[in-house]
């Protein structure tokens, strides 16, 4: 039967499993026990031992931030630990935590403990500038939305995967609540900041807003193109200190399904937006600093459409290309997906943007703004780029004409 592990059982439990075992060295009463979650969903335990760490995640039947009132399946477990598996055969281990073991029944994952490592999203509230993360985030969504789609996988293999993750419906259901729909009527669990009540009225009472919102939602709930991270903020990435050979690691994806490729690569970006529309919330020097957090989405979109370009070029199979039909198209085609791409990030950037600013869950980028008056004008100025991104995306085009207009609508 499923057991929660809390902070005196985990040692005892944890010796249970060889593989973890033989990592930490030593015997149970020597692992010292941290329980370091800082998530929404779960329980993270990092052990230490003699010898080495692990970090162990234990889903709840509920949802840690709210409480036993939501419950939430264990099967999360399950969706991220198949997610971890193929994210490192397709990206590489290095993009992501190793697994030790994973206990089904338990709902447990226990996985190498990233030492060293610290949330990017804390690293960009304290203005450290990690030049190659962005980068790194494009290829390993490159890699990861590239070859799980039907560009590189049989299509009979690819439709049993999207069967498979189909199972993680319930994760599913609060992206579809939490992103798409509540932020957009009076939702009790909204948290709207004193100073923003008109512009999020306006937001509400903006009939081409909510039908594009609602367009959004239809193309995240119906386009099975590649199995997505799911939840990828710059709290679902790890990185170790800026300069000379600095790693970036990709954890979390319990909300893996599959997707819209665009909804991963606009999760960065919204995230990478929200972070440089707080910059001026946090006073003297917040300028540059915008203006290297924007530049970083360019770079992030620019890693992402070169790889997948590569990948492309080499690893497409023919079957769902009608290659036979495109022929000397082969380039123009490549073009029309990259604009499609593009062109959805921009609008899930929108969407993802606006639940952290009005629903439930917002980032800490901006509640951590001191001054409650600079919170709110952050707030305002990122909404308004938030309907522009909605609402026309395909027009604005691309990520680059994005960040000129999020330089124009970000500034004080
Ligand atoms: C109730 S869970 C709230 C949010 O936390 C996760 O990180 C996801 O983003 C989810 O929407
Ligand atoms: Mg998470």
């Amino acid at each position: 039967a499923y057991i929660p592990l809390d902070t005196d059982t985990v040692a005892d439990r944890l010796s249970a499993y060889s593989a973890v075992a033989g990592q930490l060295g030593g015997a149970p009463a020597d692992w010292r026990v941290r329980e370091v979650g800082d998530g929404n969903l779960n329980f993270v335990y990092i052990v230490e031992g003699p010898e080495g760490s692990v970090c162990a995640k234990q889903a709840l039947p509920y949802v840690r931030l709210v409480g036993e009132s939501w419950p939430l399946p264990l099967s999360r477990a399950f969706y991220e630990h198949a997610a971890l598996i193929r994210q490192a055969e397709d990206a590489g281990q290095d993009a992501v935590p190793e697994v030790h073991i994973h206990d089904g029944p338990q709902a447990l994952t226990v996985m190498e403990n990233l030492a060293g490592h610290v949330i990017w999203r804390g690293a960009l509230i304290e203005r450290q500038r990690h030049d190659t993360a962005a980068i790194v985030l494009g290829r390993f969504c490159a890699d990861t939305l590239f070859r799980s789609s039907d560009l590189a996988l049989d299509p009979a293999l690819k439709k049993r995967e999207v069967a498979l993750f189909s199972g993680n419906d319930a994760l599913c259901r609060i992206s579809e609540d939490l992103i798409f729909t509540d932020p957009y009527h009076d939702h009790e669990m909204n948290a709207v900041t004193p100073g923003t009540e008109d512009a999020v009225a306006e937001m509400r009472a903006d009939t081409v807003w909510r039908v594009a919102i609602q367009e959004w939602k239809w193309a995240f709930m119906t386009r099975s193109e590649s199995m997505l991270h799911g939840d990828l903020h710059s709290g679902s990435v790890m990185v170790t200190p800026p300069g000379g050979g600095e790693r970036v690691r990709v954890i979390d994806p319990e909300f893996a399904f599959y997707g819209p490729m665009g909804f991963d690569l606009g999760a960065v970006l919204a995230n990478l937006w929200l972070n440089a529309g707080a910059q001026p919330g946090w006073g003297e020097g917040w300028q540059d600093q915008q203006n290297w957090v924007l530049d970083q989405g360019g770079r992030f979109w620019d890693a992402f459409a070169a790889r997948f370009t590569d990948l492309w070029r080499t690893e497409r199979r023919g079957e769902a290309m009608v290659d036979r039909v495109l022929r000397d198209a082969d380039e123009a085609a490549l073009e029309a997906m990259l604009a499609r791409i593009q062109n959805d990030a921009l609008g899930f950037a929108g969407a993802k943007m606006a639940r952290r600013i009005v629903g439930l869950a917002g980032v800490a980028d901006l509640r951590t703004i001191p001054e409650m008056d600079a919170r709110a004008a952050c707030e305002i100025r990122a909404l308004r780029l938030v309907g522009h991104l909605v609402k026309e995306a395909a027009a604005i085009g691309s990520v680059a004409a994005a960040t000129d207009m999020a330089r124009d609508l970000l500034r004080p």
